[in-house]
């Protein structure tokens, strides 16, 4: 149980320009998140990507009383992973909030990821993507409870912040939980 494994959360076109729910700056991440995917292919450590991937009548859009404008419909341009990111089959897709009645901040929520990474003797994730103060936050400390150790990329995220100061408490909940951060250099 001694492997890591690399998790980008989330870099879908619906949180990038011209999305539905554009988180700032999302796209500066991408050729920094490319160098860390290859750093883990030469070192032949696991790739995940996760995906939002919501039913047309899923509960968090505001047309049925969520927060947030219609994003990542399942099989639509907005919910395919950004065309820059340098994803291919050595990538392993979790997609979550399939579930209408649920919403699904975390990879580990309502999927078999945890399992997964557990097969593969994977004790320790490396985090980065979209969005800081939801699915990164969420799926940190999603990581942290299935008994993972979670390093976030501090360079290599991007936050809503919906409200001022949201992506900053995130930083503190998940350091509080116990995930480390890290520069993306230290990486590579
Ligand atoms: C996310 C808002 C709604 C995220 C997903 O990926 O952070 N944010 N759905
Ligand atoms: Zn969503």
């Amino acid at each position: 149980m001694n492997e890591t494994a690399l998790i980008i959360v989330d870099v879908q076109n619906d949180f990038c320009d011209n999305g539905s729910l554009p988180v700032p700056n999302a796209e500066q991440i991408i050729p920094g998140i490319n160098k860390i995917i290859e750093y883990f292919h030469s070192s032949f450590l696991p790739v995940y990507a996760t995906r939002d991937w919501h039913p047309i009548d899923h509960c968090s859009f505001k047309s049925n009383g969520g927060l947030w404008p219609m994003h990542c419909v399942q099989q639509t341009k907005g919910s395919q992973i950004h065309s820059e990111l340098l994803i291919d089959s050595r990538v392993t897709i979790i997609n979550k909030g399939t579930d209408k009645d649920k919403e699904a901040y975390s990879g580990f929520d309502g999927t078999d990821f945890s399992q997964e990474l557990r097969k593969r003797n994977i004790s320790k994730v490396i985090i980065t993507g979209l969005a800081t103060d939801y699915c990164i936050n969420w799926t940190t400390i999603g990581a942290l409870n299935n008994g993972f150790s979670a390093t976030v990329i501090s360079d290599l995220i991007r936050g809503i912040d919906l409200k001022p100061g949201d992506c900053k408490n995130a930083i503190n909940e998940m350091s509080k939980s116990g995930a480390k951060f890290i520069n993306s250099f230290e990486l590579n």
